[in-house]
């Protein structure tokens, strides 16, 4: 599925569907956060209907009376079948129907809504029935978050793994709206229906894409062993947290921050700013969502190997959120399902400008061992900054290497690449302490037995 409406003419009426397990505050949240991510994907947001049902596995998903509802919402641009079909449960759970949630409402009645999104994943044969009722395009979440992911990816490994996740999420759907279309097309095998054209070739596509990925992944893991002496801060988070810009605050450099949901699809790395001894190299990685497609999590292992080879996590929220917390603990899941260990982290309770100074002290009390930052306060940023060489310095080792005047180059490769703490001149060398990782301190050590 593509999105065909244009984007920017388009009004989006949004659809929550709470259940005995998705209701109240929780609902209300994710509603928001849908009318966030259809924004972001240039759509106006026209208003919400919100309905009670005992799942979302209905084949209307809606009531027949709420179906009708939304379908005069939509300018009865389809048919809503009032006859209830062999099997389906008729909707006596549909109890305290909500005609209106406080997404907003100027706009009611509405003009017309174009697209009608639903807060929830819908089967490919829900999103048929309900599209046929309605008249209009309808989306599931998946479908919107696939959807951003294609538009922001910008590297060839974001747009290989986004494009995997969108054929994977839109062969079942091909299927079920080529079914019974037997005609012939060109191209066709012998006896090949439309229904298994359109599927081989999206098998084709897919195998041909995965093989591409792994060649640009072998590329990245190459990049990345090179650098596994360094020690490696990855900044993981909610999408909208404020890790590009941590990232650009700290690195003095020019990542991409951007007041919309998914701005970062592909990890950036950068040296920690003022640049140290040796370097300290931060990766900015992909935002994560509640609810964030299968697929998409699977895609994006590669991206989030950073995080994996990280020495130390920081983990940064958008503290000025009142749903900060529910959302670490998705970051968390994530963080979990793709393998990802915690080494060393630190929690970054971020956007402490939007905070007064009582929140700020409560966020404290409740998270004694966080830092509290603002990525636009220089001090804050420094302190991150001292924070980060604190624990890099931790991690190395200090020991006291002899070289002699006569071993040319080495006192030059010593001062670029570790952090010199004493030297001392002698009649025939020089006495350097240094701290400096495990793995590099070995290789000098190894380059100095061999002169
Ligand atoms: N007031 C305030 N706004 C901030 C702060 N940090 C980031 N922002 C804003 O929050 C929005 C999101 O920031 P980003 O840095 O793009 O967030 P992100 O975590 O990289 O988001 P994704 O790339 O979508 O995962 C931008 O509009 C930033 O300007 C902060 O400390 N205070
Ligand atoms: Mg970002």
């Amino acid at each position: 599925m593509q999105l065909t409406a244009k984007a920017s003419r388009t009004n989006a009426l949004l659809i929550s569907i709470c259940t005995p397990d998705f209701k109240g505050d929780e609902a209300t949240e994710s509603l928001a956060e849908l009318a966030r991510l259809v924004t972001t994907l240039g759509f106006k947001v026209v208003g919400s209907q919100s309905q009670k049902q005992s799942s979302t596995k209905k084949i209307n998903v809606l009531g027949l009376g709420k179906l009708a509802e939304i379908a005069h919402l939509t300018g009865n641009k389809g048919e809503v079948n009032t006859e209830v079909e062999a099997g389906e449960v008729l909707p006596e759970e549909e109890v305290d129907e909500t005609p209106f949630s406080d997404i907003p409402s100027d706009n009611l009645p509405f003009a017309c809504a174009d697209v009608v999104v639903f807060d929830c994943d819908l089967s490919p044969s829900q999103l048929r029935n309900v599209e046929n009722q309605l008249g209009v395009e309808v989306f599931d979440r998946t479908g919107i978050i696939i959807e951003i992911f294609s538009r922001h990816a910008r590297t060839k490994t974001a747009k290989l793994q986004v494009e995997i996740a969108r054929l994977n999420y839109v062969a079942p759907r091909l299927r079920e709206t080529s079914c019974g279309d037997k005609e012939r097309q060109m191209g066709k095998g012998a006896g090949e229906t439309t229904l298994e054209l359109n599927r081989r070739k999206v098998r084709d596509q897919l195998a041909d894409l995965k093989r591409e990925l792994v060649s640009v992944q072998d590329e990245m893991k190459g990049r990345r062993s090179q650098r596994a002496e360094l020690f490696c801060v990855a900044l993981v988070g909610y999408t909208n947290a404020g890790k590009s810009s941590l990232m650009r605050a700290i690195t003095g450099s020019d990542v991409e921050g951007e007041n919309k949901l998914f701005a970062t699809l592909d990890t950036t790395v950068r040296a920690l700013f003022p640049i140290t001894q040796p370097r300290i190299l931060v990766s900015d990685t992909v935002g994560f969502i509640k609810k964030l497609p299968h697929d998409l999590v699977a895609s994006f292992h590669s991206t989030l190997a950073e995080a994996h080879d990280a020495s130390l996590l920081l983990y940064v929220v958008d503290a000025s959120d009142p749903s900060f917390r529910a959302q670490l603990d998705v970051v968390h899941g994530v963080l979990e399902e793709v393998g990802v260990e915690d080494s060393k982290k630190l929690l970054i309770l971020n956007k402490s400008d939007q905070l007064s100074s009582e929140q700020q002290q409560a966020l404290m009390d409740e998270f004694p061992e966080a830092m509290m930052t603002s990525a636009r306060d220089p001090a804050d940023i420094s302190k991150l900054h001292k924070y980060i060489v604190a624990i890099a310095q931790d991690e190395m080792i200090e020991e006291e290497i002899i070289v002699p005047y006569t071993a040319n180059g080495i006192i030059g490769e010593i001062r670029s690449k570790m952090s010199v703490t004493k030297e001392e001149y002698e009649s025939d060398h020089i006495k350097i302490t240094v701290r400096s990782n495990a793995i590099d301190l070995a290789r000098l050590k190894k380059r100095m037995q061999s002169l």
